[in-house]
């Protein structure tokens, strides 16, 4: 029997960080045993913000190496680059025509980075979950693994894959069903963890970069915000210890009730140190994989063309079936 597919995506946006490794690369490589995959590095959608075209280019290498260091298996994963195969750009065209303008309105991240002036905010920011839309369809993927925050924009792919198989027949894509984990799917900034960690901070003490070195992780969990008082506790009311504590937890394999009885009647100061520890501890291996990937870009630029070339098969056959069901005339 055929395994379940499952395909996502990463933007080389900025640096990667420690909620896109626990919301999204650890689970990739944890569960690709049980599914057919294909993951890729979402170029185009880098692009709806400004890139500097010397640190795309790098970026672009550095998800790749992720995916690959994190031990997603390039023989039994399609891993790949979104712009080496054009089909994600065509059907994302012809998907705009089963996607309303106020379905796009009302996304949040739209909402979120258009703020007050949405009139000036590029159209490519707007567009872009239609793009995401088909990035996913084009597989047939049954499943797409993604944080909390890529919530909304999967339920604007099931909407547009269903009135896409209303109109032109059922059977014509998948609908996909978003594979969110319960623990880690939402990992908060360490300077306010009332906003998710992000790529896009303003300032690097939100995040722990996937390369920062252990003294640097070591400063930014001491600089992390914490909550009043001095309890280590999960609760809504502590919303910095409950995010500190779900990285201790996920990346020690350790359970929170266990983590909470360790520290009680200890303070702040002693958690955040034997955290940076467990981070450190973590991230090492990943982190001597990920040098060695970086000084061979031939090797990662030799996997994400096969991975092209057998992504854009699959991706090429569904192009197919929707063209054929609208009445294109295909050149051959
Ligand atoms: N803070 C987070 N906690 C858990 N999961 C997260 N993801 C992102 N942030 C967190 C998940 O990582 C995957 C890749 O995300 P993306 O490249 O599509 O970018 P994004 O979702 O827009 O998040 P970023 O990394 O913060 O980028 P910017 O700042 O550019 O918006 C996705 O599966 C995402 O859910």
């Amino acid at each position: 029997m055929s395994k379940p597919r499952v395909l996502s995506g990463i933007q080389p946006s900025g640096n990667l960080h420690l909620g896109n490794y626990l919301g999204a690369i650890k689970n990739f490589a944890a569960n690709q045993a049980q599914f057919e995959n294909y993951f890729c590095v979402v170029d185009h959608h880098a692009i709806t913000n400004p890139q500097d075209p010397k640190a795309l280019y790098q970026q672009t290498f550095d998800v790749a190496n992720a995916y690959l260091a994190a031990g997603l298996d390039p023989k039994e994963v399609t891993i790949f680059i979104q712009s080496h195969v054009p089909e994600h750009t065509e059907l994302g065209w012809i998907l705009n025509s089963f996607c309303y303008f106020g379905e796009l309105r009302r996304m949040t991240q739209f909402k979120d980075k258009a703020g007050k002036h949405p009139e000036e905010v590029g159209v490519g920011i707007f567009d872009y979950p239609v793009l995401m839309a088909a990035d996913i369809v084009l597989y047939d993927a049954n499943f797409v693994p993604v944080g909390e925050d890529q919530r909304q924009h999967l339920e604007l792919t099931r909407d547009i894959a269903n009135r896409v198989n209303y109109r032109l027949g059922e059977g014509t894509l998948v609908v996909p069903e978003p594979l969110i984990k319960k623990e880690g799917a939402r990992i908060m900034g360490l300077d306010d963890p009332a906003k998710k960690m992000s790529k896009s901070a303003t300032t690097p003490r939100n995040y722990i970069a996937l390369t920062d070195d252990p003294d640097t992780i070591r400063q930014k969990l001491r600089a992390a915000v914490t909550d009043s008082g001095s309890e280590i506790r999960f609760s809504e009311d502590k919303p910095a210890l409950t995010n500190l504590l779900t990285i201790y937890s996920l990346l020690s394999d350790t359970p929170i009730p266990m983590l909470e009885e360790r520290y009680q009647g200890q303070g702040y100061a002693q958690f955040k140190s034997d955290l940076a520890d467990v981070v450190v501890e973590a991230l090492g291996p990943f982190q001597t994989r990920l040098r060695e990937l970086d000084s061979n870009p031939d090797y990662t630029l030799a996997i994400l063309r096969d991975g092209a070339a057998r992504a854009q098969a699959q991706a090429s056959t569904v192009l197919r079936r929707v063209k054929e069901r609208m009445g294109y005339v295909l050149p051959s």
